[in-house]
Formats: C-alpha cells, sequence, structure tokens
C-alpha cells in the first residue's frame, strides 16, 4: 500500500492548501556536484524558472534544452503558526521522471515515476510561523529498468543525452503543481467506489480508509445541493432513488462529503464529486450505464509551446472546446497519467477516458512505430532487468489507479503501449501487470493494451489478456502510403478479417491511426504530408472501420502536433495532429466534424 494518500489536496473546514506554483530558483547540475556543495541547503545563483512546466523550452541554448541528468529546484515558505499539531505536507503533482526532496536541509523523500503524485511528510521539520526552504532534486534520465523506457548515453564531449524508444520530447522538471498541505492528524486517507444501478435507483457502495479508529459518516449531495443519502461507517451503501446518472456530454456529477467525527466534532473532512454510472464489456459491446457506446476521439499528449507538458490551464480549456466542437466523446491519455485537473474537467463534460499508464518504450527501438512495420522483434521482456522493470511497471499502475479510480470519466486502463508482444517472454509480463490491475480496481474496469504494427492476429501472444482490443495501425501511412493507399487498404482489410475470423467475441477500437501532415501544406493532387493527402487517408480508414461490426471506437493519433527529439523521421515534432500545436484546425479537422457528428452514440449497438 501507498505510504501517502493520493486524494486531490482540498481545502475543507479541517485542511489547510496552500499553492506553491510559481517562480523557483532552478540549477543545471552537469557535473553532479549538487550533495557536496551543498545545494541541499540553497541553490548557488539567481536563475529562476515558472513551476508548473518543463525546463526545456524556456532558454535559448541547446544544451540546456537537451540536458539530461540532475536539475534543482529551491523555494521558501511560510507555515502559519496555528498549524502546530497538524500534519504538513509538500504535495508534487509529478516529478519528471524522479525527485528527492530536502526541507531545511533535511532529505525528506525520494519517488521514482514522473505522472502521479507523491508527499513529502515534513512535520517533524518544519518551523512554524517562520519562512522553510524547499529544495527538491529531479533527474530526467531514461533507463530500461522504468518507464517510460529508453536509455541515457553520454556524448564525446562528456555531455548526457536522452535517447527515449518513444516518440514524444523527454520534458521533464516540476511539470505540475506543488502545494503546502495541512491536515488533521487523523485523517481521510482513500476512498473506494462502486455503482449499481437498479431501474431508476442507484445504490453507491464506499469504502473509505482513514489514518485512525474515530468513526466515519458518509453524505450524498446532488447539483442542487439536496442531500439525497447518508451512511454512518467506513464501509456502506448509499441508496439514491431516482438516481441522475452520468453520460456521455451530461455528465451529472453528486458531492460526496466524509467525515471523521469525534462525538459532534467534525476531525476530518474530505468532498469528493462522484458521477454514478457502470461500465462493462458484454459481447463485442463496450457498455456505460448498461448502453452500447462507440469511441470517437483522439489519443492526446500534454504538450504545449513554451511550457511543454507542463500543466497550461488556458491549453486544457481550448483543447475540451476543441473535442467538443469536433464531435469527439472520448480521448486516450497516451502515453502517462495526466493532470489530475485534465480529468476534473473530463468528469463535468461527460467524456470517456482511457487512462494509460507510462509503460510506453518496451520495444527496442527508436523509430519503432517504423520499425515495427517491417516485423522486427527485440525480445523486450527477456533481459536480466525485466523483473526491476515489472516492478517499476507495478508501481505506476498502483499510483494511476489510486489516483484516477474516482472519476467517472476514466473506464478503462491501458496498461501498456506498443509493447513487444510477440515473444514468448511478454505474456507472463503481462500476466502479471493485468493481474494487478484487476486486484486494485473496485469497479473492475475494463483492461487493454495497445498493439503495435507487428503484434497481428498470429504473432501477437498477449490480446488474449485484453477486455478489448485496442489497435494501433498506420496503413497508407507507414505501410503502403501515397499512391499505394489501394494496396494499403487492402492490407488493412487483410489484417481485419484475420481477427474477424478468430471470433474473439470482443469490441475492438483504434488507438492510433493517422498521417503526418504539414499544418500550411496543399496540394492537388495530393502528396504524403498535404493536407489533401491526409483527408484521403482518413476517407480509406474510415471506410474499413465502418465494414467490420466489432470495431467499437476510434480514436486518432493526435489531437495537436506534438514535438518528439529531432530525426529525419520528424520535422520538427510529429505533425499528426488533427489541429496544429497552437490548436488551429487543419483540413481534416471539418472531414472528422462532419463524420463524427454523423455517428451516433450506439453506432453498430
Ligand atoms: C506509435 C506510438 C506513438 C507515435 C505514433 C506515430 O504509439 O507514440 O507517435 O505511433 O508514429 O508508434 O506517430
Amino acid at each position: 500500500m501507498l505510504d501517502y494518500s493520493m486524494l486531490y489536496p482540498k481545502e475543507t473546514v479541517s485542511r489547510r492548501v496552500v499553492s506553491m506554483d510559481g517562480m523557483w530558483k532552478f540549477h543545471l547540475d552537469g557535473q553532479e556536484i549538487g550533495e557536496k556543495e551543498g545545494w541541499i541547503h540553497g541553490l548557488p545563483g539567481t536563475d529562476m524558472i515558472p513551476v508548473p512546466a518543463s525546463f526545456q523550452d524556456f532558454y535559448t541554448d541547446k544544451d540546456t534544452r537537451e540536458f539530461t541528468g540532475d536539475m534543482w529546484y529551491e523555494k521558501d515558505m511560510f507555515v502559519p503558526g496555528e498549524w502546530e499539531g497538524k500534519q504538513i505536507l509538500v504535495r508534487f503533482a509529478a516529478a519528471t521522471h524522479r525527485a528527492t526532496v530536502y526541507v531545511n536541509g533535511v532529505e525528506i523523500t525520494s519517488h521514482e515515476g514522473g505522472f502521479t503524485p507523491f508527499c513529502a511528510d515534513v512535520t517533524e521539520v518544519v518551523r512554524y510561523n517562520a519562512h522553510n526552504k524547499v529544495v527538491v532534486k529531479v533527474n530526467n534520465e531514461l533507463t530500461e529498468t522504468n518507464i517510460p523506457c529508453g536509455k541515457t548515453i553520454t556524448l564525446p564531449n562528456g555531455k548526457k543525452m536522452n535517447k527515449p524508444y518513444f516518440d514524444f520530447f523527454n520534458y521533464s522538471g516540476l511539470q505540475r503543481s506543488v502545494h503546502l498541505v495541512a491536515l488533521p492528524k487523523e485523517s481521510v486517507f482513500d476512498l473506494d467506489l462502486d455503482y449499481e444501478i437498479n431501474g431508476s435507483d442507484a445504490k453507491v457502495n464506499y469504502s473509505v480508509k482513514t489514518t485512525g479508529d474515530k468513526p466515519v459518516k458518509v453524505e450524498l449531495f446532488d447539483e442542487a445541493g439536496n442531500k439525497v443519502a447518508e451512511s454512518v461507517g467506513k464501509t456502506g451503501i448509499l441508496s439514491v432513488a431516482d438516481a441522475h446518472l452520468w453520460r456521455v456530454h451530461n455528465a451529472y456529477l453528486y458531492r460526496l462529503v466524509i467525515r471523521i467525527m469525534d462525538e459532534d466534532k467534525i476531525v476530518d473532512e474530505y468532498e469528493q464529486e462522484i458521477g454514478i454510472r457502470t461500465v462493462e464489456i458484454k459481447g463485442t459491446s463496450i457498455l456505460l450505464n448498461g448502453e452500447p457506446v462507440y469511441l470517437k476521439g483522439f489519443g492526446k499528449h500534454e504538450d504545449s509551446d513554451i511550457v511543454g507538458r507542463g500543466f497550461n490551464i488556458g491549453v486544457m480549456k481550448r483543447d475540451f472546446e476543441l473535442m467538443k466542437w469536433i464531435g469527439a466523446n472520448s480521448f486516450r491519455t497516451a502515453h502517462y497519467p495526466y493532470s489530475e485537473e485534465i480529468y476534473q474537467m473530463a468528469d463535468r463534460e461527460g467524456f470517456l477516458v482511457i487512462d494509460e499508464v507510462a509503460a510506453v518504450g518496451m520495444f527496442e527501438s527508436l523509430m519503432n512505430f517504423m520499425e515495427a512495420s517491417t516485423g522486427k522483434v527485440t525480445a523486450f521482456f527477456e533481459k536480466e532487468t525485466t523483473p526491476i522493470l515489472l516492478k517499476a511497471h507495478k508501481k505506476a499502475i498502483e499510483e494511476m489507479i489510486a489516483r484516477d479510480k474516482n472519476h467517472p470519466c476514466v473506464i478503462a486502463w491501458s496498461l501498456l503501449n506498443e509493447p513487444e508482444s510477440t515473444n514468448e517472454a511478454a505474456t507472463p509480463y503481462f500476466e502479471e501487470v493485468f493481474k494487478y490491475a484487476h486486484e486494485l480496481d473496485v469497479q473492475k474496469r475494463p483492461r487493454t493494451f495497445a498493439l503495435i504494427m507487428n503484434s497481428l492476429p498470429n504473432t501477437c501472444k498477449c490480446y488474449h489478456l485484453s477486455d478489448f482490443i485496442s489497435l494501433n495501425r498506420y496503413y497508407g501511412w507507414y505501410v503502403k502510403g501515397g499512391y499505394e493507399i489501394c494496396a494499403a487498404e487492402e492490407l488493412f482489410r487483410k489484417e481485419m478479417d484475420e481477427w474477424k475470423a478468430l471470433n474473439l467475441n470482443k469490441p475492438f477500437i483504434f488507438t492510433e491511426y493517422g498521417a503526418d501532415t504539414l499544418g500550411l501544406e496543399h496540394k492537388l493532387p495530393s502528396v504524403m504530408w498535404s493536407q489533401e493527402y491526409q483527408d484521403e487517408y482518413l476517407n480509406m480508414t474510415n471506410e474499413v472501420f465502418d465494414s467490420y461490426d466489432f470495431i467499437k471506437g476510434e480514436q486518432i493519433w493526435n489531437f495537436a502536433d506534438f514535438q518528439t527529439t529531432e530525426g529525419i523521421m520528424r520535422v520538427n515534432g510529429n505533425k499528426k495532429g488533427v489541429f496544429t500545436r497552437q490548436r488551429q484546425p487543419k483540413d481534416t479537422a471539418y472531414l472528422l466534424k462532419k463524420r463524427w457528428e454523423g455517428l451516433d452514440l450506439n453506432y453498430k449497438g
């Protein structure tokens, strides 16, 4: 079990939260001298950097943008005197990819994994009614023993360099918010929810964990603020008559209030917005509240100009507006759990989310998307270090599920993206992670992984573990692009016919398909990379999607253009966006809008 609570920081009668976002002191440590020189007590120099943000795109020199290694952050925090006797935490929503936290010169905690929160319990070291110094050492090196996978090399000039086995820039740093939190000593630690719908009524099964033994009281309020159910006890059932269900683009959110009581005194109070809904796979259908849904949407990234992968509240708002405009109803958090605020917004807007852990790059290649289409095999899960990787992977799944399980928007877990799954050695590894996710999730949400091009009906050794099959396919781009597109279609249909013949009785969705397109490039007749070709490509794939009843969703790659490592395969980034990186539509956005607005939610039933 995690030794810190994953609950989102919220102020209530018993809790205090102070944002530590803003400018932090910053220093790169290419020579690894920070500890020796006493940086844990304060950084040298005067450079400052915004938090949350990736550090890379602020600076004008390439050594800084490409920096690989340790980087240090520092900020003062004032801890009010009235907080004495409380538990004091510094909560990092993410530190990419690993971090060690020091407060007032004392090492407090370390955390590995760049896309989930952790807390430094500083209760024993803080000075009250005084300024306290928080110093964080962040490291962004890639390895094969943690996720996302890659390696770190040393160049002839002595500088380290990241070599991701994945196709997005290795943005890093303190990319999400930092909060100073004061909790009562006895507090709500965790919450699990599960739903049953019976006609017009619903039952909310809840289970609360606290850090003590005092009794728990739970109340549920509707959107108008009326109390609709209550219960006493750490576990129990809230019965809701005439329940408003959480639906696609018609989200209804109840407010759950949890209180730890000492007689009639409130010891701790925590609030959670919840949506009553069920998710289930039945035959080839994905059912939300017992009704079939067809997924329309995107594989996304957290990526934008200047702040890189840093959480950007304005970009988040724009992205949701664009997704609504185009008629999307879902997205996959490719290739890592996103900022918590994005799930909160998806809850509110009624979007369906496939939540993906950062298990990407498990195919030893710097161009896996290319090489996999040639049938390359890399035996990724047969290494001496595989058990270490598995441990890190399972921990990342545990943190993702603990963090995101109560969002109604999360309808499925994606446990790997494009792994090497054609080798027998992959199967036991996959079994472990699939079993683990199932154990951890009280709602037993469907699990999946995204199959790379070489993982075919007759080569993939792991698809049987998926509750629904997710395909990443690039027929007409990496395979037989341009004037050969008719040959691409033939190969595409051949593969789909083979899946059909297996009669798996499971839904299939496309978690990736797409074509790189330069935002301003027009050419008549089309050539690859032109706007015209992106449309041609989509018309072909859409026809294939419409030809198979068991295909129950399409999430195009990608929502927007995004930054990658430089190289001959990418023109300053991946250009498969339906929108530009500045969030303006390419031509194909209008084609998709027309299609998606015409497809009913229960398309193909
Ligand atoms: C797949 C990956 C994705 C890439 C995409 C592409 O899952 O991260 O960006 O294809 O090639 O390999 O555009």
